[in-house]
């Protein structure tokens, strides 16, 4: 498990360094080409240009990690918010933040995070943001909801969305993505049944997305959908083309159609490479960055799904080497593990010590 929690984190990390390089675009066979030799320098020996930095979805993943480990319930999600603006703000690269986002920390910052949601509520128009932002960083609250019950997993997502992401598209991709990194991780063997899977993911959200409001007026079934597409996708006979998988799932900053492809990427290769696990982390990483559009954050939440799924020893070691603060993610990785798991440990003695008595 111990494992499975870097793998998580890692996979966050590196889909996020590798994809921003080709972010916006879409890719031919010869930028397919450049991306294949991309990877295979950052995994070779040779490499000594400096280390591939990471974007805004590994920095506000890290700042998840980081207020998880430090703050309680009732203190976390305002310290989370000032997290976020510290880390916007002390950056001396720039990260890619979405536009919007970025508009947002700001307005945080300068009024002392007096309104901690208002600002969210506030964005395009009132609307609030569709943006994948709140997905790209939830891993670390699947590592932390490990054993809790899906209640609890749903209330810290929203508390961890909601300071940017207001929008149900926004939040709900959140939910989406929590729930599938969890699925995976509580995973025994290296034995996944993709069909088992997706089902289970769409009887959760037949129950988020109910159908009806409370008036009974219809509502649409938007990830509902999606992960039929996606069901759909996986089960054809003939391998779909890039082209096909982005016109059904999507490749763009919308997490409707981006959070469901990151899934996809991950069980498609799940069920190519089915003797062959030591290539799924490498072999998502290139597909998931070859459908072009949101690149970092569709690879960075593909390869936290494998990470999850097979833990960290199938990474290259090279790789992890040569992108930015893999040191500090598998530290976070490590304290999230020790945290999760000696509340356990300590449980487990509690009760074994009443039974003693
Ligand atoms: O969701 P968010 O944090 O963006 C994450 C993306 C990832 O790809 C990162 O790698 C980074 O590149 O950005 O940031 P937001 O600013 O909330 O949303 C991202 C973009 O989605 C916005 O800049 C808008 O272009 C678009 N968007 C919307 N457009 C119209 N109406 C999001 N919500 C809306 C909307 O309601
Ligand atoms: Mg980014
Ligand atoms: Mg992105």
């Amino acid at each position: 498990m111990n494992s499975k929690f870097r793998g998580t984190l890692l996979g966050v990390l590196i889909g996020d360094c590798c994809g921003a390089v080709f972010e916006g675009e879409v890719l031919d066979a010869g930028q397919k080409f450049v991306l294949r030799k991309f990877i295979n320098k950052l995994e070779g020996v040779s490499f000594t240009a400096p280390r591939q930095k990471y974007t805004d979805d590994t920095a506000m993943t890290k700042s998840v990690a980081r207020c998880l480990l430090k703050y309680d319930e009732k203190s976390y999600q305002k310290n989370l918010a000032v997290d976020f603006v510290k880390e916007y703000c002390s950056s001396t690269t720039s990260r890619g933040y979405g536009d919007g986002v970025q508009r947002l920390l700001v307005t945080l910052r300068k009024e002392k995070f007096e309104d901690l949601l208002g600002p969210a509520r506030n964005q395009f128009n009132g609307t609030g943001s569709f943006g994948n932002g709140a997905a790209m960083r939830i891993s670390p609250v699947s590592l932390y909801c490990v054993n809790k019950s899906d209640d609890f997993l749903f209330d810290l997502v929203g508390k961890t969305s909601e300071i940017t992401h207001a929008n149900v598209i926004g939040i709900n991709g959140a939910i989406l993505q929590a729930l599938a990194i969890r699925e995976v991780l509580k995973l025994e063997s290296d034995d996944l049944d993709v069909n088992n899977y997706v089902t289970n993911l769409l009887e959760s959200f037949k129950k988020i997305e109910k159908g009806e409001d409370e008036f009974g007026i219809h509502e649409q079934k938007f990830y509902t959908e999606q992960l039929e597409g996606m069901r759909k996708l996986l089960n054809k006979e003939i391998l779909p083309s890039d082209e096909e998988v982005v016109n059904i799932l999507g490749h763009s900053v919308n997490a409707l159609y981006s959070v469901p492809t990151a899934i996809y990427c991950f069980l498609r290769n799940v069920n190519l490479l089915k003797g062959n696990r030591e290539k799924l982390f490498r072999s998502t990483l290139e597909y998931a960055i070859c459908l072009g559009g949101d690149t970092d954050t569709i690879a960075s939440m593909a390869c936290s799904l494998v990470g999850a799924f097979t833990g960290d020893s199938i990474i290259a070691k090279n790789l992890i080497k040569h992108c930015e603060s893999s040191e500090e993610i598998i530290e976070l990785s490590d304290k999230l593990y020790e945290i999760v798991f000696s509340e356990i440990f300590k449980k487990d003695l509690h009760l074994n010590d009443e039974k003693m008595n």
